[in-house]
């Protein structure tokens, strides 16, 4: 055998190795990329039917996708990303409730594992760009040592867009402040650039750069539109002409470009995946983490119009939140099945081929959602506080009750007047058809109809369907709550506690049953050791990971303490439904449509309790 024989064998082989490479990345799991946005509320988006805020890169993104329609987050930051990371519901770790603040000792505990580490082990490359929020205090909370290959972007809550800096004002009234921006382990205390666009250039980069014979998840987590620090005026990109100049209000005006220019983040990133061209071989995500603070602490000025309440209130606007998934082979829709924050883990393991973990609570919905079929999912605990006041929610099929101390909570509605223009919007049509969302799918040979378009969107507008109106909204008591079929007074202002007492009790037992067995939180306890003044004003792990206190949630049985607060012992007397099983399992592992059944036979029985049915 000659040399240059040889030479062209190994030439040979060598190509042979290089397509079964390729061969395998093409066959291998697709990418995945997460993009989360902070405080966004459901009115703040225009694919639900509003003209007032456009955001064509986002709405084109979901008019391909499949819209989820009927999806809840958490009430806030923290639960919800210990949600999505873990695939449990937070009270299971002692994550819920209020959000954790930069100076407690607190985070996912380590034993659990979460999304990155998953799909790390399926051979994926793993980049969180943005914030973290689900412990800082000890370098083995944070996002490398959870199954991150790396991490640029904030560690605690929220910051000022420019400076980077976390302001924390304590209960007491001290403040701490520092910066709070890392590439990796390395504090940025030189980046210049607004926020918004720093992370996004470091997705692009990441993108970019990225060695496609690996797959990618690229975790995208914005801090906008959260407000800046507490107090602060809301901060557009500084160098932006004030525009939106159709929205009567002011800080609405702002708030606008906010969401504008996370908009065209949004544009960017899938822009970079096409020119990359592994756009087609991603599945994407969008989804905000809990309602908008219309009102109140940290307000942002967004709306969740026309849902009640606000982040941090158990009612759906605090909690149905905007939401979608695309991926090539979709059929776009507006899937209508049921499904909660906790449920992407092992959705999107279920669509990368990995196993999905036991002893979650979120189910996998890839075939569900993929097949236009019935959720996996017949409940979701809602929203579980245990602090100074106690409240829950919990929905079963189209039911859903709030139950608890829900005084100092935004329970109204809000934003009303923020929604007023007082000139014409710009024409959303045409900002759909040139943003570079659609150029981007154009590049892959996808092209928007309109004529889709404007049914989808049609179908993504919230419709009220139940006209009865409470005269004075429901407000739970100690032995009453209140109880909404939600599917068809997404508004919930027409209570049923007390018309169908049966499935208020189901609801009920089944809610103390998961309260029962929740990890109860130990009272807030902040540390001085954690100021960033004693780190150059740089907020930085102030604990050694083998410091151990028996504070925050480190309690090990469950405890019922806060339902035994609530009184709920409402007169119902137990009626038999004759030989309908009606226990609380059989109630609940199911779809909207049986509740309507048992409401159908209860009518049958007591017709003078259930008249309105
Ligand atoms: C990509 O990764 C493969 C496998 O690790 C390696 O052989 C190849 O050189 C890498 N390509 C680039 C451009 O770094
Ligand atoms: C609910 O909480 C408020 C504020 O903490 C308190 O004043 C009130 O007594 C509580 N109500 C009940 C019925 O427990
Ligand atoms: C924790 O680790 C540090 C350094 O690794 C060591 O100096 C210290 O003694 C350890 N403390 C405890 C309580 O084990
Ligand atoms: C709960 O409410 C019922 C009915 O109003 C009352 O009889 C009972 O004493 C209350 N229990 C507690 C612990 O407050
Ligand atoms: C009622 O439903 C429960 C839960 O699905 C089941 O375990 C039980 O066997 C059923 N009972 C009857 C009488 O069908
Ligand atoms: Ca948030």
């Amino acid at each position: 055998m000659n040399v240059f024989m040889s030479w062209k064998q190994w030439w040979i082989i060598l190509a042979m190795i290089s397509t079964m490479i390729s061969a395998y990345r093409q066959g291998g799991p697709p990418n995945v990329v997460f993009i989360m946005v902070d405080d966004m509320g459901w009115n703040d988006v225009s694919f639900h039917g509003s003209d007032q805020i456009l955001t064509p890169n986002i709405d084109s993104l979901a008019y391909q996708s499949v819209i989820l329609q009927h999806y809840y987050s958490e009430a806030i930051c923290t639960p919800a990303r210990t949600a999505l990371l873990t695939g449990k519901y937070p009270m299971r770790l002692g994550m819920h409730g209020q959000p954790l603040f930069n100076s407690e000792d607190r985070g996912i505990p380590v034993k659990e594992r979460l999304l990155p580490a998953y799909l790390k082990d399926l051979g994926y490359t793993t980049h969180l760009v943005g914030k973290w929020h689900v412990g800082m205090s000890k370098p083995e909370y944070l996002p490398m040592s959870r199954g991150y290959d790396h991490h640029y972007g904030m560690r605690g809550g929220f910051v000022d867009y420019y400076t980077y800096n976390k302001v924390e004002t304590w209960p007491n009234g001290r403040r701490l402040f520092g910066l709070d921006l890392y590439d990796d382990a390395t504090p940025q205390e030189c980046e210049q650039r607004y926020i918004v666009d720093a992370l996004t250039e470091k997705a692009v980069k990441i993108i970019h750069y990225h060695n496609s014979s690996q797959p990618l998840f690229l975790h995208v987590t914005h801090n906008a539109p959260h407000a800046g620090n507490n107090g602060g005026a809301l901060q557009p990109p500084l160098y932006s002409a004030v525009k939106n100049s159709h929205i009567a209000n002011s800080n609405r005006r702002l708030y606008a470009e906010i969401v504008a220019h996370v908009d065209r983040s949004v544009g960017k990133i899938v822009g970079a995946l096409a020119d990359k061209g592994i756009l087609d071989d991603t599945i994407i995500v969008f989804a905000s983490d809990n309602g908008a603070p219309t009102v109140g602490d940290l307000r942002n000025w967004g709306v969740n119009l026309p849902f009640r309440g606000k982040k941090y209130t158990p009612w759906e606007g605090g909690v149905r939140v905007p939401a979608f998934i695309w991926q090539s082979s979709v059929t776009p829709r507006v899937w209508q099945g049921l499904m909660h924050i906790s449920d992407w883990l092992p959705t999107l393991l279920g669509a990368v081929g990995g196993d999905i973990p036991s002893g979650i609570d979120g189910v996998n919905q890839w075939e569900s959602i993929m097949q236009d079929g019935k959720s996996k999912r017949s409940e979701v605990l809602i929203a579980i506080e245990d602090g100074s006041n106690s409240w829950a929610a919990y929905r079963a099929g189209d039911y859903k009750i709030v139950v608890g101390n829900v005084t100092g909570l935004s329970n109204g509605y809000y934003g009303a007047e923020l929604m007023v223009n007082k000139k014409t919007p710009p024409e959303y049509y045409s900002a759909l058809r040139t943003c570079e969302m659609t150029r981007a799918f154009e590049s892959i040979g996808v092209y928007l109809d309109l004529d889709d378009v404007r049914q989808t969107r049609r179908m993504a507008t919230i419709k009220q369907e139940d006209t009865a109106r409470d005269a004075t909204s429901c407000i739970p008591s100690p032995t009453r709550g209140c109880l909404y079929n939600v599917r068809r007074d997404p508004m919930e202002s027409n209570n049923l506690w007390g018309k169908a007492n049966k499935i208020a009790t189901l609801l009920t037992s089944r809610l103390r049953a998961l309260w029962a067995s929740q990890l109860r939180r130990g009272p807030l306890r902040l540390d001085a050791a954690s100021d960033p003044a004693n780190f150059n004003y740089v907020w930085t792990p102030w604990l050694a990971n083998n410091i151990t206190r028996s504070n925050s949630n480190s309690r090990p049985k469950p405890d019922k303490q806060g339902i035994e607060n609530i009184n709920l012992s409402f007169n119902f007397n137990q009626q038999t439904t004759g030989n309908r099983n009606t226990t609380v399992a059989a109630v609940v592992n199911c779809e909207g449509d049986l509740f309507e059944s048992v409401l159908k036979d209860l009518l049958f029985q007591y017709l003078g309790l259930l008249s309105l049915f």
